[in-house]
């Protein structure tokens, strides 16, 4: 359930970026991880880039990417963002003006969460082999991944079962997890 959720998430990214790049372009190359280039010897497997990523932009073919063979893949990746991006806006600029009004914004995350409970209830309806409306614990067993931890199968179960009532609803299973999270006040303030 998690991957099929996933390139959705990947739209609402865009999204968010979309909003952002109302304004200007993202901060260039903010963020990345600290420490920067991967220094390490590891001969063979650099830890960060699939195979095909390094068959693609590995264009002198040596099994590493340099600075020039990584520029070039930053400017793929970029152009294709810009591809998707210009698709999006293509898709819900429903007057044709180039750019997403806020009206056309909001349309598109309509849209989007449309398809994302569409998706979320089929994946219900998947799952209710009963068709009684709800999930029984077994169906919800039933549709956990192979190997899953049969406890922590349980335990979502019971977290999925607002009313705890022994079923899952579709309002409880297109419910949005609760913020589980508190953060803590820890004694060492933000770090920056
Ligand atoms: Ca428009
Ligand atoms: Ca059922
Ligand atoms: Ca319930």
């Amino acid at each position: 359930m998690k991957t099929r959720i996933t390139p959705i998430l990947a739209v609402l990214g865009l999204t968010v970026s979309l909003a952002s790049a109302g304004g200007g372009r993202p901060a260039p190359g903010g963020g990345g991880r600290p420490g920067g280039d991967s220094s390490g010897p590891r001969p063979g497997t650099p830890p960060t880039l699939p195979a095909d990523v390094l068959a693609t932009y590995d264009t002198d073919g040596d099994g590493v990417l340099s600075a020039a063979e990584k520029t070039a893949m930053k400017a793929a990746i970029e152009a294709e963002r810009a591809a998707k991006r210009a698709e999006f806006i293509a898709k819900y600029d429903t007057d044709g003006d180039g750019v997403l009004s806020a009206d056309e914004r909001a349309a598109a995350k309509a849209a989007i969460e449309a398809e994302k409970l569409a998706e979320i209830t089929a994946k219900f309806n998947e799952l209710d082999t009963d068709a009684s409306g709800g999930l029984s614990a077994e169906e919800w067993a039933a549709g956990a991944p192979e190997g899953a931890d049969p406890a922590r199968v349980t335990a979502a179960f019971t977290k999925k079962d607002a009313d705890a009532d022994g079923s899952i609803s579709l309002e409880e299973f297109t419910a949005k997890p609760a913020a589980k999270d508190h953060k803590r006040p820890g004694p060492h303030g933000g770090r920056r």
